[in-house]
């Protein structure tokens, strides 16, 4: 099923991510040292279902099977993350030689593949060292990363086509912020002085690959949601206001306006470290927010359910219609903005090997509808990416939550495509032969 509407540019990259953590596994082998989420995993009553990473997907073994499963999908970019206890295993000080050596042989085995590598520096499982020694409380941590990058860049420079220096960083935040299972960390913290940390690390990172001199591009990967505001009144627009603030314009502005949004009232100045200019913006969107006022919220609001969509296993409105509305705000409050990949998109279902997995295919071709239609009406996006490839393992939920286009057992690790992934790979080879037979993208 390939949907005849979906006309997407010639050059336009199609992709899967995936995260270390998440399908690596081999979580202490050949050096790696233990990361934040090994320690979280291991501690009694850990993830949900006893869930850890320790295995997961095995990526870290069997490279070559999943290598082929990227290369039959036909996508043109593969979004991965480094784990940097692997390569680094204090966070500071000496390399692991056989860390390097597995990213060089993904890469290479990428390119082999005609695939772009589009790597992501933190997808949030930094060394437990630097979490002993205060975490993204600590400026220091900002500085480490910046030697992280460089080290890396050192090795992989010449061969990746985009960077991302971090994943996702509100939710680093929030998940300290809130006291959530995601990062330990006690509520009250200072959560402006970690988004100052977090966009320090990403501002002296670019510096720090920019004068490495890498060919490929550099960006950082944000989670948006776009808010609606659950009803016409004073408060529930303020209330969507104030959600904006904390959520999606938290680490837009710094980047793009050059002062972070809050602060009693009264923008803070983010400088140019932070602001420092970047080749694309990564968006990883799933779901809108619909916000109410509530006096119970950290910061006076709540997420509500919107009137007749369903959720998902996971608590997420069911919308992908919406995605569009995110995309024009992002266009109208941020007219300077650099080309954006979508980084990650998808929806967690049960577990299901040989189900027909409509409602997943249903999602994303909703949302490359929206994204096709965004294009169409001027906005330059130049990539999209499935989350993800293959089940994995979702955090502190475990393993129950199913984003893959293709399904792992996780008692034998055998791989299945899913349905998922054989209606993707029609779809790109769709578009790809739409622009080998020369047809103009625009319908
Ligand atoms: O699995 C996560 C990923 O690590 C970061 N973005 C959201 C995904 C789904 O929750």
């Amino acid at each position: 099923m390939v949907d005849e509407d979906l006309i997407f540019p010639p050059e336009f990259c199609w992709g899967v991510a995936t995260a270390a953590y998440q399908i690596e596994g081999a979580w202490d082998a050949d050096g790696k040292g233990p990361s934040i989420w090994d320690t979280l995993a291991h501690r009694p009553g850990g993830f949900a279902g006893g869930a850890t990473g320790d295995v997961a997907c095995d990526h870290y073994h069997r490279l070559a099977e999943d290598l082929d499963l990227i290369g039959g999908l036909g996508v043109t970019s593969y979004r991965f993350s480094v784990s940097w206890p692997r390569v680094q295993p204090g966070g500071r000080g000496p390399w692991n030689p056989h860390g390097l050596e597995f990213y060089e042989r993904l890469v290479d085995g990428l390119l082999l593949r005609g695939i772009q590598p589009t790597l992501t520096l933190y997808h949030w499982d930094h060394p437990q060292s630097l979490e002993d020694s205060g975490g993204w409380l600590s400026r220091d941590i900002a500085e480490r990363f910046a030697d992280y990058a460089e080290g890396v860049a050192d090795r992989l420079g010449d061969r990746v086509a985009r960077w991302i220096t971090l994943n996702e960083p509100l939710s680093v935040l929030n998940a300290a912020m809130f006291g959530s299972s995601r990062v330990d960390g006690p509520l009250g913290r200072d959560g402006l002085q970690m988004a100052h940390n977090l966009m320090l690390a990403h501002g002296l990172a670019v510096r720090r690959l920019r004068s490495a001199g890498v060919r490929g591009e550099i960006g950082i990967a944000l989670n948006l949601s776009g808010m609606t505001p659950a009803g016409g009144g004073p408060a529930d627009l303020d209330a969507a206001r104030c959600a904006e603030v904390h959520e999606d314009r938290l680490f837009l502005d710094p980047l793009f306006h050059g002062h972070f949004p809050l602060v009693a009232g009264r923008p803070v100045v983010a400088g140019e470290i932070i602001d420092a200019p970047i080749d694309f913006l990564g968006v990883n969107w799933y779901a809108p927010a619909r916000v109410a006022a509530s006096p119970a919220g950290l910061f006076g609001y709540t997420r509500t359910d919107l009137p007749g969509v369903p959720v998902n296993m996971l608590g997420w409105p069911v919308a992908p219609e919406r995605f569009g509305a995110l995309l024009t705000w992002l266009r109208q409050n941020y007219p300077a903005l650099p080309p954006i990949h979508v980084t990650e998109n998808g929806i967690p279902l049960p577990d299901g090997v040989n189900a027909p997995d409509t409602e997943r295919i249903a999602y994303l071709s909703e949302c490359l509808g929206q994204l096709s239609r965004a294009i169409k009406d001027g906005m330059d996006i130049r990539g999209y990416h499935v989350w993800s490839l293959m089940d994995n393992l979702e955090w502190d939920h475990g393993y129950a939550p199913r984003f893959g286009l293709v399904h792992v057992d996780f008692d034998t690790l055998v791989r299945t495509p899913k349905a998922s992934y054989h209606w993707y790979r029609e779809m790109i080879a769709a578009q790809r032969g739409r622009r080998k037979a020369g047809r103009p993208w625009r319908a």
